[in-house]
């Protein structure tokens, strides 16, 4: 079966419902016939500098999630990044082979240090996606389940994979593909429906955390930002708002967005916003109570992902160590 490899940060209590329906429901649907990797990529999310009580949390937190999610650590392997210590070193390597300019041209790192400005930006968040193609690249990875938001950083991998392919043999690393289910490629947020909704950019209103308060979460979708029409149609660039809605609808609910549109006819926004608060409010409440499972049992969960770790280096080792040997670094006796 094909590998797949894919992970999240731990960069929030919650992950929100772009990471869910973008990500984690295909992590789970890809559990049946291929060979699926998980990561809670927590090098990555020290490019915020968290607390450390925090981050240790988080990564707890963002792994029951998995679980919660459906994540099944009989059919998929699940473990955390820093357990792993070849991550960070073939990081190096794929660093020396990435160019400044290469790299200076990813969006997301663009966006980001434009926020902070170039004293508040540090250079792992500009290394940050030769860390991600090395996570990918250490598993000799076939399909990587994403959002559209990683589109860009998923073309920097195949180049790395394809240059160290062409430098060291053929045979070196796996070239991966993207697997990016356009129906649920990118959530908005739900107060700016052209904005993608985001742990870390989105105002409280715009998200929808897996973990909130279900009675929360039914108020900020009875508030979403929609237009001034009346009418319930999918249509992207006029109504972001409304189409999001349905996305999202059609995502939980397993009906197609035409078959929406057909039962909303004549209705109003108030009706279609009630309705998919339901049905948002039905799939967290279970979520939530499965987590809480795996989160009050921190033996058992730490015990899934040691268990993991420990398949992951034998997968990850013996990569590395031919990148290592093929790059001319001398063997250790
Ligand atoms: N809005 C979204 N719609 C669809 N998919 C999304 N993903 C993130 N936002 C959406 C996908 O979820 C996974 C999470 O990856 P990450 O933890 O690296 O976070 P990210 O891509 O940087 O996005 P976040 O969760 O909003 O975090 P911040 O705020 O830190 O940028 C990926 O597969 C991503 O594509």
């Amino acid at each position: 079966p094909q590998r797949i490899f894919s992970g999240m940060q731990p960069t929030s209590d919650s992950l929100h419902l772009g990471n869910y329906l973008g990500a984690l429901t295909q992590w789970v649907a890809l559990q049946d016939g291929y060979d699926p990797i998980y990561c809670v990529v927590d090098l990555h999310a020290l490019t915020v500098n968290p607390e450390p009580a925090v981050l240790r949390e988080r990564t707890r937190r963002t792994a029951a999630q998995y679980l919660a999610a459906g994540v099944d650590p009989s059919r998929s392997l699940l473990f955390v990044q820093s357990h792993v210590p070849e991550h960070a070193q073939l990081t190096w390597i794929l660093s020396c082979l990435t160019g400044y300019g290469e790299a200076s041209r990813m969006t997301q790192f663009k966006d980001k240090s434009a926020k902070h400005g170039n004293e508040g930006t540090n250079v792992g968040l500009f290394t940050y996606p030769i860390l991600m193609a090395a996570d990918i690249l250490l598993y000799d990875t076939a399909l990587v389940p994403v959002g559209e938001d990683q589109r860009q950083h998923l073309e920097l991998t195949r180049d790395l994979a394809q240059r160290l392919n062409a430098r060291f043999g053929a045979d070196t690393v796996v070239v991966p593909e993207p697997y990016i289910v356009k129906a649920t490629a990118k959530i908005y947020d739900l107060q700016e429906p052209t904005a993608k909704m985001s742990k870390t950019a989105s105002s409280p209103n715009g998200l929808v955390e897996l973990l909130d308060d279900p009675k929360v979460v039914a108020k900020r979708i009875r508030s979403a930002v929609t237009d001034t029409e009346r009418e319930i149609r999918f249509d992207t660039a006029a109504k972001p708002g409304v189409s999001n809605l349905l996305s999202i609808y059609s995502a939980l609910s397993g009906r197609t967005i035409t078959d929406l549109e057909g039962s909303y006819e004549g209705k109003g926004y108030g009706d279609l916003k009630k309705d998919l608060a339901d049905v948002v409010v039905a799939f967290l409440e279970p979520f939530q109570a499965r987590f809480h499972e795996f989160l009050d049992d921190p033996a058992q969960l730490d015990a899934v992902l040691a268990d993991g770790a420990e398949r992951a280096r034998e997968i990850a080792a013996p990569v590395l160590a031919r990148v290592y040997d093929r790059s001319g670094l001398l063997p250790a006796r």
